[in-house]
């Protein structure tokens, strides 16, 4: 028997996600068998502990699930240790501050209204308020990693951690650099590439892997997979971060979730989504240069990623303005804070846009191009509800052309 209520409530959100253009960076859509993983019967059982060394009996079977997610997730990002378990990014992150620092111990990471994440030391998550927090934030001028800035910073301040990986920065990170920096001030070099995990493993961004101590990422955005964490480290943290993970952290792992991850990992290593992910490069760049020919300016000028961040004070509208006249015309996306923006967190000045989930969906440059002039044509006509009706049939005619149908068309109905 099943609740009428809530199934309506997916059905809705199945159509939504089939008739939207979805532009939010951190988003994707699965494949139907990474569905099918997520949904299966894995999450019936308890597995507390690590393969063959578990807390429950029955466990022969999920041991396999959990050694074929390690072994692709290795050969992946050619990672020495590899954990599939954190239910999250944040759970993912917690783990690494907790294997390596003690409360109290500082780290250096990129503040949040200049992209960073809110894991990385912002003073109203655990990182902020267990550990010292200090930030840096970018060149005004450039509005790109001052890295000279970062170092004197770190040689000032002195902290255990310095931390790299953005939510919202557009431009490539020089993990290298960071690493030099750790070493002059002794400080564990700590990676969150949850936005660029895609792009690292098909050879479009710098890996970290050489570079960091830790890396952290989620499986649900540019890797494509259901959502959910990992971290990669090498061997010689391997027992300090299990143990911080489990019993440390969290309990039972979600097996159809890792289940799910292993089958992400397995599509990410064929040659298809290397082709996939530079796709969605090259879309973003393209997207970007429709934008500003129709006059929006970009932060940092452009995009080497999945990522662009709109800075619309030039059109007198703020970044939750603009996110609900989109979302009038089926294009999604999320507000998002500029660097020194004047506006509050919950206001903005920007737009995050990203290329990620209509790759997936088989746009291309065409398509990108059509999608960015619908976005200035909304803007432009944002007080004129015929000429908005007309800009969401066209988004409804164009998401149809290039389905999304991981159950039929009626499933829920
Ligand atoms: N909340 C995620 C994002 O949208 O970028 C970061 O974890």
């Amino acid at each position: 028997m099943r609740d009428e209520r809530l199934f309506k409530a997916i059905a809705k959100e199945y159509q939504r996600q089939r008739h939207n253009i979805e532009l939010i960076a951190s988003e994707n859509y699965v494949s139907k068998e990474v569905l099918e993983a997520t949904g299966s019967i894995l999450t019936n059982k308890y597995a507390e502990g690590y393969p063959s060394a578990r807390y429950y009996g029955g466990c022969e079977y999920v041991d396999e699930v959990e050694e074929i997610a390690k072994e692709y997730l290795k050969e992946l990002f050619k990672a020495e240790h590899v954990n599939v378990q954190p239910h999250s990014g944040s759970q993912a992150n917690m783990a690494v501050y907790m294997a390596a620092l003690k409360p109290g111990d500082k780290i250096l990471g990129m503040g949040l209204k200049s992209g960073g994440h809110l894991t990385h030391g912002y003073k109203l998550n655990f990182s902020g308020s267990l550990y010292e927090a200090i930030s840096y934030d970018l060149d005004p001028k450039t509005e790109l990693i001052d890295y000279d800035l970062v170092e004197e910073i770190a040689l000032k301040e002195r902290p255990q951690m310095i931390v790299a990986g953005a939510s919202a920065y557009a431009r490539e990170i020089d993990f290298k650099r960071f690493r030099e920096i750790c070493d002059k001030v002794n400080a564990y070099f700590f990676v969150d590439m949850a936005h660029i995990a895609g792009l690292v493993a098909a050879g479009y961004h710098m890996s970290p892997i050489p570079y960091a101590d830790f890396v952290t990422s989620t499986t649900h955005k540019t890797l494509r997979g259901p959502r959910g964490g990992i971290i990669l480290c090498k061997e010689k943290y391997a027992k300090a971060i299990d143990k911080s993970l489990f019993p440390g952290s969290q309990g039972g792992p979600l097996m159809h979730v890792i289940a799910a991850k292993a089958q992400c990992f397995y599509e990410d290593l064929k040659p298809e989504y290397k082709e996939y992910i530079k796709n969605v490069v090259t879309n973003a760049k393209v997207l970007g240069e429709t934008l500003v020919k129709g006059g929006l300016r970009l932060v940092s000028g452009g995009t080497d990623n999945h990522l662009l961040l709109v800075d619309l004070r030039n059109l007198a509208i703020t970044g939750r303005e603009a996110e609900v006249l989109l979302d009038r015309v089926n294009i999604t996306c999320n507000k998002n804070t500029i660097p020194n923006d004047p506006q509050k967190a919950n206001i903005t000045s920007g737009i995050r846009l990203g290329t990620p989930a209509m790759t997936t969906r088989g746009f291309g440059r065409e398509e990108f191009i059509m999608v960015g002039e619908l976005i200035l044509e909304t803007f432009r006509n944002r007080d004129d509800e015929k000429a908005l009706e007309d800009i969401k049939k066209r988004v409804i005619d164009l998401t149809d052309r290039f389905p999304y149908l991981p159950y039929p068309e009626d499933y829920y109905a």
